[in-house]
């Protein structure tokens, strides 16, 4: 049976272009359907009646939902290539609790960065390097989180590399300044064309969702 696959897509988030990371990794085609945040489609809100979130990969008809979901579920349903996850059950615990990490920590502290004013703001920057500088030990001196190969922790990740620029730049502040060792591995996994030709582009993401996304909030 042909794989019917469609990505429901919004091109600047994050949790998106970890299921686009995940599956160009693996080389899986796939139709990607761009939605509208600030005006949602009626098939976003049929496959996720709960969240009402991108993205959304529907598998022949079947939705699933939630970026770190959904890129498990690629790995386990196409494990005949690129693993992201290791075979062994406590290395895939240590895998699952880094990328929990990421999600709990990452977005809302760089959330807070470009939406927030004055002390928020500032805790908030001070919070986002110190969450990156645990990821640094983490990372130590191998080539990925996931060790030779592209793991789950990268794909969890890699896609907020893109939003660097929008954080320093409504921050003004330098995150290679403080954390290169992320930075020289976020590079490293761009030299990788399914990292590449997956991430959206830091000016894009600034210029026409976040400026637009502010004016839209009313903040500044
Ligand atoms: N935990 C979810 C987060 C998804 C998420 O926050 N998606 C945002 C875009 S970055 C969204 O669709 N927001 C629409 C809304 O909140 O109304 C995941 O990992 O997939
Ligand atoms: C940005 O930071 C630099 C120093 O790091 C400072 O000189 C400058 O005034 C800051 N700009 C704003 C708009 O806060």
């Amino acid at each position: 049976m042909a794989e019917e696959l469609v990505l429901l897509n919004f091109f600047s988030s994050a949790f998106a272009m970890r299921v686009r990371v995940a599956l160009a990794e693996k080389g899986i085609q796939y139709e990607c359907k761009e939605d509208n945040l600030f005006d949602k489609s009626p098939l976003l809100l049929e496959m996720n009646p709960i969240h009402k979130k991108v993205p959304v990969l529907i598998h022949n008809g079947k939705p699933i939902c939630e970026s770190l979901i959904i890129v498990q579920y690629i790995d386990e349903v196409w494990n005949d290539r690129s693993p992201l996850l290791a075979s062994d059950p406590y290395q895939r615990s240590q895998t699952r609790f880094w990328a929990d990490y990421v999600d709990k920590k990452v977005y809302s502290a760089g959330k807070r960065i470009w939406l927030g004013k004055g002390e928020e703001k500032e805790a908030a920057k001070k919070e986002l390097l110190e969450v990156l500088k645990t990821l640094e030990r983490e990372l130590g001196d191998k080539v990925y989180f996931g060790g030779e190969t592209i793991g789950l922790v990268d794909v969890a990740l890699l896609p907020f590399s893109s939003w660097f620029y929008t954080y320093e730049t409504c921050g003004n502040f330098s995150i290679e300044a403080e954390c290169p060792k992320i930075v020289a591995w976020a590079r490293r996994c761009m030299k990788k064309e399914s990292v590449s030709k997956s991430l959206a582009d830091p000016h894009k993401i600034y210029n026409d969702f976040v400026l637009d996304a502010k004016k839209k909030l009313g903040i500044e």
